[in-house]
C-alpha cells in the first residue's frame, strides 16, 4: 500500500486507536499476527498477516465496517475508486519455515 506524504503520525495514531469493531471483524475473518511496516523513504506500507483460510478474505471488502474504515482512511493513502487501499502484491523470494 502507499501512504501519502506527511501522514505518518496520523496513520500510526489511527491504527493505535483501531476501532474495536474492526479488530473484531479482522479476528473473526481469521487474521492474526497482523503488522504494517512503513518505509519512510518511499512511503510504501508493507502489510503482513497470517490467515486460516484465504477464501475468507474475499468477503472483507463487502463488510460495512471495512468500507467505513477505508472511507475514513482514504485521505491518508493512495486508494482505488471504492476507497480500498491501492495495493501491490509482493513476490516471495525466500521462506524458512
Ligand atoms: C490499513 C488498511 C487495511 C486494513 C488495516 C487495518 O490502513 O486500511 O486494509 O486492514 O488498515
Amino acid at each position: 500500500m502507499k501512504l501519502l506524504k506527511g501522514f505518518d503520525a496520523e496513520y500510526k495514531k489511527r491504527h493505535d486507536e483501531l476501532w474495536p469493531e474492526l479488530k473484531k471483524l479482522l479476528k473473526e475473518t481469521g487474521i492474526s499476527d497482523y503488522s504494517i511496516f512503513l518505509d519512510e523513504e518511499t512511503n510504501a506500507l508493507f502489510a503482513y498477516f497470517t490467515i486460516e483460510d484465504d477464501k475468507k478474505l474475499e468477503d472483507l471488502p463487502n463488510e460495512p465496517v471495512m468500507k467505513k474504515w477505508w472511507a475514513y482512511m482514504k485521505d491518508l493513502m493512495e486508494t482505488n475508486e471504492d476507497n480500498s487501499p491501492l495495493s501491490m502484491p509482493l513476490k516471495e523470494v525466500f521462506y524458512l519455515p
